[in-house]
């Protein structure tokens, strides 16, 4: 028995999601992790979501801070008034486990704050990775009006160029001495006045982003452990979303994103008739006929697409 087979009003949990309540916006988010047959029902019924989200990636190497800095930044946020999702991609610390966002003291101050949605999800082991399930769950998220999202990635290799894809405004966090293991200068100004002199020079030599009405990524120091710098932090988010409204590049990026997500959902259904192709004659014919030199493989292949 699978999951979808249980009755599920999605629907109903559609609404009460809009309406902000926590605990359908949790299940929706359960549901397109976990059950991807009832994705579309939940795309369908999430139609017309706010697109208000600001979706925030944030992102940087294990244990640089992502989690004490996403926490300090909810706190600021909903001083203003701020309406806050947060999405924990692959954490590497576990929701489940001890150090949910790294201080939780920190995130019991926001149990009980209607404005806050926190949800962990793994896409690991998803086909597609962060492209399947996630996309989704910003769609819940921002159907249950959050303003912004904040959406914590490790960013190893792939997961920082995806989410970046993503999100509408990503922020990289560099702590000195990570590249050397050395944890102990993290809060050592002097090592991060040298990080940000490095990004300095790397940004004067990546001259693009210099150009007029370009955006040009502000370096902004922070502790996030002793919730210093986060004002500024909020301010460079919020100053990038005025950017991306005024410049239509919150659009363009909106509409690369649906795009990405489209061709992916095609590339996914297309995947499983082929694989279903597996069973019948058709592919093992077309094997078949390739090795015997009937066919080449790119006439094998049109032959195939033809017959899903
Ligand atoms: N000195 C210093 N320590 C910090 C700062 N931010 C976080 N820490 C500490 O660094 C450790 C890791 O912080 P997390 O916020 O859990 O880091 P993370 O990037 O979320 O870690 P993972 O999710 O496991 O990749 C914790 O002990 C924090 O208290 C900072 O700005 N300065
Ligand atoms: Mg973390």
């Amino acid at each position: 028995v699978t999951a979808s087979t249980r009755q599920v009003d999605v629907e109903g949990l559609a609404q009460r999601a809009r309406r902000g309540e926590p605990r359908a916006v949790a299940r929706l988010i359960s549901l397109v992790e976990n059950d991807p047959a009832r994705r579309r029902e939940i795309a369908r019924a999430l139609v017309a979501g706010s697109g208000n989200a600001q979706v925030v990636g944030v992102t940087g190497s294990p244990g640089v801070g992502k989690s004490t800095t996403t926490a300090a930044l909810i706190a600021t946020l909903r001083k203003d008034d701020v309406r806050v999702g947060v999405l924990a991609v692959d954490p590497s610390s576990p929701f489940s486990g001890g150090a949910l966002l790294g201080d939780r003291v920190r995130m019991q101050d926001h149990a009980n704050d209607p404005g806050v949605f926190i949800r962990s999800m793994a896409t690991r082991g998803h086909l597609g990775g962060l492209s399947a399930a996630v996309p989704q769950a910003l769609r819940v998220l921002d159907g249950a009006g959050c303003d912004v999202v904040l959406v914590e990635t490790v960013g190893v290799g792939q997961a920082e160029v995806e989410i970046a894809s993503l999100a509408d405004t990503t922020a990289v966090l560099l702590a000195p001495g990570m590249g050397d293991g050395i944890q102990a200068v993290k809060a050592d100004r002097d090592g991060a006045e040298q990080v940000a002199r490095d990004l300095r020079a790397m940004q004067a030599l990546g001259g693009r982003h210099s150009e007029p009405g370009g955006w040009r990524a502000p370096i902004v120091m922070s502790v996030a452990s002793r919730g210093e710098g986060i004002d500024d932090i909020q301010a460079a988010v919020a100053k990038h979303r005025d950017w991306l409204v005024r410049t239509g590049e919150m659009q363009r990026r909106r509409e690369a994103r649906a795009a990405a997500e489209v061709e992916a959902l095609a590339l996914e259904s297309t995947r499983t008739q082929i694989a279903a192709l597996h069973g019948s004659a058709a592919l093992p014919t077309l094997a078949r006929r390739v090795v015997a030199g009937e066919l080449d493989p790119f006439e094998a292949a049109d032959e195939l697409l033809a017959a899903t």
